[in-house]
């Protein structure tokens, strides 16, 4: 969350900063700012509330020029979004700071600060970094050793980008506990939250790692680790191509994304699988000696990535016969917790950077597991370089905050290690020919559900006008219905809760009227029937039911219930397929009530703070 960007160069840096903040945009968006040191060595600033678009216009009227500066997209934790509160922030007027995180002791900090004579003009943690700085600076007179200086001070979380009109010819930029990466350019180089925002400029990347601190010069990149050591760290290219962040034909990103699902589930699949079997090598080369003797999963995950964890217990313990435990990352880190023997320790996260997973793995590690394995979007990112073993997903970059590809491409990857997991714990090499055979037609027959999408527009329609709505599950399309109501909660901001269908009458039925839509998934499985009856209990309160059924299923449209046929799928694979016209749903409920899809009120994308 907060996206930062950064340059220095021979030319302008204003419109490489805009285009940047515009990229980064799905990581905040309730204020942006900028900041140039000038042909004449002054620090130029503009802040407005909203989003980059008010910035661009403020900039448009008052051009900001200059060849080094550095910029903010927000998503506030400290302090109401407001201008005052925009970044960058100031100490006095030659020092200027952005900053991604969480600044814990600024309390304590912004009192000796204020003892010392600084004065404080917004409500915001990261102004206490400035002033430190600044304190610092006029101590010893250099930018990078006051930085240093200052960063010992802070608890918490930063990746923080500053400049100071006396040194106009680079920044300082540092990281601890928030994303920051290095774009490498010809005679000029840049900064940044996350690659996406550089793609124009570069396709060359250094991901700084904890603790590290470097100098950014047009020429030249320095930089030190904790221990003060010069390090170099590697350059990589980006893999996706530039296009894949464009909208293209489609009105959202969202939309362009859930209709990627057939080519990415694909991609993830490439290489791993063989038509009968999984390619274990291709999970690392030492996937085979550490999931030998891997007695217990712990899943740790947040959001969406949580509801993917929840639906691999079910195929970890069915599969594999492994006691699996999932746990949201913001619980498990902060209560006490017992990690059993031989646990292989699984985080899944898209951007590899959700502060609160990083957390707990860095706190069990401490207390030992046989294995981290991590599954991620992001080459390169904190969760993939702190892991034994890495599964990634192809999603590419995922724009829309409400996530869609990341979940489906994660489920495939946990599908494909529970089954080389379940190898390990005696499953017979029929069933998993059976269940390869399954995954092989999952992108196939996610292009059938896409062709459904009119119908479900239409479907929508019906929940336009309605506050509240329940979607039921049963088995592993529990976690399936969770994301679901995750989705419509996200987007339409029509409150939406998910139950397992079987706890209908222990509560939530009490809710059930014509004015209460019911969304059930239904494949074809040995839950059908209970299901079923399940229905029943709703309809005989006069719910409305909307019901995504296998057409093999044996429910059928009539009064009170709407019936959306999908095609017959493995009853492994179905959480995947049944996820798309859940998916589909969600966005055109959006679409009607005219919300910003790709975009959504106080959220944001990449959870890099608590
Ligand atoms: N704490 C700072 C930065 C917030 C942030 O990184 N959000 O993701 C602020 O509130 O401005």
């Amino acid at each position: 969350m907060c996206g930062i960007v950064g340059a220095v160069s021979e030319r302008d840096v204003q419109g490489i900063l805009l285009e940047g903040l515009r990229r980064l945009e799905y990581r905040g968006y309730d204020s942006a700012g900028m900041a140039v040191i000038d042909g004449d060595h002054q620090v130029q600033r503009a802040r407005e509330l909203g989003k980059v678009a008010a910035l661009s216009d403020a900039i448009d009227a008052n051009p900001l020029d200059g060849q080094l500066g550095i910029a903010h997209t927000r998503w506030a934790t400290h302090g109401e979004p407001s201008q005052l509160n925009a970044h960058p922030h100031m100490s006095g007027d030659r020092l200027a700071i952005v900053h991604n995180g969480i600044i814990e002791n600024y309390q304590d900090l912004r009192e000796e600060l204020k003892a010392d004579g600084f004065t404080f003009t917004s409500q915001t943690d990261t102004e206490v970094v400035a002033h430190l700085i600044e304190k610092n600076y006029r101590a010893v007179g250099d930018l990078y050793d006051a930085v240093k200086a200052a960063i010992t001070r802070l608890r918490g979380a930063y990746a923080l980008a500053v400049i100071h009109a006396d040194e106009p010819d680079h920044m300082v930029v540092c990281r601890e506990g928030s994303p920051l990466v290095v774009g490498v350019g010809i005679g000029e180089n840049f900064i940044a939250s996350d690659q996406l925002a550089l793609l124009p400029v570069t396709d060359r990347f250094m991901f700084l790692e904890e603790g590290d601190i470097a100098d950014i010069r047009k020429e030249k990149v320095s930089i030190h680790d904790r221990e003060g050591t010069p390090v170099e760290r590697k350059i990589t290219r980006f893999e996706h191509g530039a296009d894949s962040v464009d909208k293209g034909e489609y009105r959202h990103f969202m939309l362009k994304e859930i209709y990627e699902q057939p080519r990415v589930v694909k991609a993830t699949m490439e290489g791993r699988l063989t038509d009968s079997s999984v390619l274990e090598q291709a999970l690392g080369t030492d996937a085979a000696d550490l999931l030998e003797n891997v007695r217990h999963v712990q899943i740790i995950a947040c959001g969406t990535s949580y509801h993917a964890g929840m639906v691999a217990r079910y195929w970890i313990e069915e599969l594999a016969g492994v006691p699996c435990s999932v746990e949201v990352a913001s619980e498990y880190r902060y209560r006490k917790h017992v990690i059993q023997p031989d646990t292989l320790f699984l985080c899944i996260s898209q951007s590899g950077e959700t502060a609160d997973t990083l957390a707990a793995l860095r706190q069990a590690k401490e207390a030992g597991f046989r294995a981290a394995l991590a599954i991620c979007n992001v080459p390169g990112s904190s969760l993939v370089r702190e892991s034994d073993l890495v599964i990634m997903t192809q999603a590419g970059p995922e724009i829309g905050v409400a996530s869609t590809k990341a979940f489906t491409t994660q489920l495939t990857a946990l599908l494909i290690f529970t089954l080389a997991l379940a190898r390990h714990n005696g499953l017979a090499p029929e069933k998993e020919a059976e269940i390869v055979k399954a995954i092989h037609l999952v992108p196939g027959q996610v292009n059938d559900v896409l062709a459904l999408d009119g119908e479900i527009e239409e479907l929508s329609k019906a929940f336009m006008d309605k506050n509240h709505s329940l979607f039921l599950g049963r088995g592993s399309q529990f976690p399936v219905a969770m994301e679901g109501a995750l989705k419509l909660k996200e987007i339409s901001y029509i409150h939406a809760e998910a139950y397992p269908a079987g706890e209908l009458k222990h509560g939530p039925l009490a809710l059930v009227d014509s004015e209460m839509p019911v969304v059930t998934v239904a494949p074809n499985n040995d839950l059908v029937e209970k299901l079923k009856s399940n229905l029943e209990e709703v309809r005989a309160r006069g719910g409305e039911l909307f019901v995504f059924a296998d057409k093999e299923a044996g429910v059928k449209s009539e009064e009170g219930i709407h019936v959306m046929q999908i095609p017959s799928v493995h009853e492994i694979t179905a959480p995947i397929v049944y996820t798309v016209p859940l998916q589909l749903l969600s966005y055109h409920v959006a679409v009607l009530k005219g919300t910003d899809v790709d975009q959504p009120r106080n959220l944001a994308k990449s959870v890099t703070v608590e």
